[in-house]
């Protein structure tokens, strides 16, 4: 994909490294908040009170970033508070989607480009243009493109207006959930991309190394305890799957994490399916395209445009055992 250089398009798209090769994620640049009563949140701007119809999502179903914050839909019941496009087949220029959205409509090709939307909060925009993206149609801009503050926003914001009750954050276990999410976003999340885009033999042998070591932990915590945080499910859990679905489908062979398969690991497996087979998750979860995503848009990686037909994912549809860890 390109990106936005001072509101124009550019088809350049270098992924920034250290000295070393290692892939650095560039940080995310619109870090406003939706809370209750429109109160500032822990950055940005206040004014992004939570409202029914007023907010939408720009996602991708291959994207694992984009995948959490459409769990947290499902799982607080926001289908009908937040509104979502879902993008097409990548195109160029970056994520496209058959439709606009309000004023913001396809260009004379007929696509609508997710750049759109980024110049249309701000004409002179440097950087990616990433999903997830939530819009706020009053004010027409981006609240937030940070995936872990959308999910902490849906977790709580909208509870006044009609979410479904569930705390994934629950103040009594914040403290350890941050602490499981960094670990395993700098081992696995991030960990796959960063064995994926290494640029050296160096940096993918330790990119690579960290992820297996990060499996290994989470296989050793998953054999005593049906969550990553105990004996409830949590943010740190919504936030490992995306991730942990990816892993055999597409990361094992396009970015090269071929040690073992998430299937190969029983206690993570078996967690694997219970959070797919949690009631709507599945429906989240569009694995076909999760493979072809990656496949047709990392032409650096895979430069036939071919999309491998395996591996088989029916062990996703199998009976769960997690019960007996209480
Ligand atoms: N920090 C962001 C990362 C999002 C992200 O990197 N999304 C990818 C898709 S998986 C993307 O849109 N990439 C577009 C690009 O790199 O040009 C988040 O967690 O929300």
């Amino acid at each position: 994909m390109g990106q936005l250089i001072e509101g124009k398009w550019t088809d350049n798209d270098e992924r920034p490294s250290d000295a070393n090769g290692a892939f650095l994620r560039p940080s995310s640049k619109f870090r406003n908040w939706v809370t209750s009563d429109g109160a500032p949140g822990p950055t940005g701007e206040d004014g992004f009170p939570a409202e029914a119809g007023r907010y939408h999502l720009f996602i991708a179903s291959n994207c694992p970033w984009a995948h959490r914050t459409a769990i947290f839909r499902k799982l607080k019941g926001l289908e009908d508070v937040i509104s979502h496009s879902i993008a097409d087949a990548p195109k160029a220029e970056g994520w496209s989607y058959t439709r606009g959205l309000d004023e913001m409509q396809p260009r004379g090709d007929g696509i609508f480009r997710l750049h759109q939307v980024y110049t249309a909060a701000d004409t002179g925009y440097t950087g990616k243009v990433t999903v997830p993206t939530l819009w706020d149609r009053k004010r027409k801009t981006i609240v937030n493109n940070e995936s872990s503050e959308i999910i902490r926003m849906l977790n709580s914001s909208f509870d006044g207006i009609g979410a479904k009750p569930g705390d994934y954050c629950p103040k009594a276990l914040l403290a350890e959930i941050d602490e499981v999410n960094a670990f395993v976003y700098e081992h696995i999340n991030n960990g796959v991309y960063r064995c994926g885009f290494a640029k050296t033999q160096e940096a993918y042998d330790d990119a690579v190394g960290k992820v297996f070591r990060g499996l290994d932990w989470m296989e050793e915590r998953l054999s005593r305890q049906r969550y990553l945080t105990g004996s409830r499910v949590t943010e740190a859990d919504w936030r490992a799957l995306p991730t942990l679905l990816r892993f055999d489908i597409v990361y094992f062979s396009l970015f090269k994490c071929n040690m073992r398969r998430v299937e190969d690991y029983p206690s993570i497996a078996d967690y694997t399916r219970e959070l797919y087979q949690w009631p709507g998750i599945s429906e989240t979860c569009d694995l076909a395209t999760m493979k072809s995503g990656y496949y047709l848009s990392m032409p650096h990686l895979n430069p036939s445009g071919i999309v491998p037909t395996g591996p088989d994912t029916s062990w996703l549809d199998a009976p769960h055992g997690r019960a007996k860890l209480g």
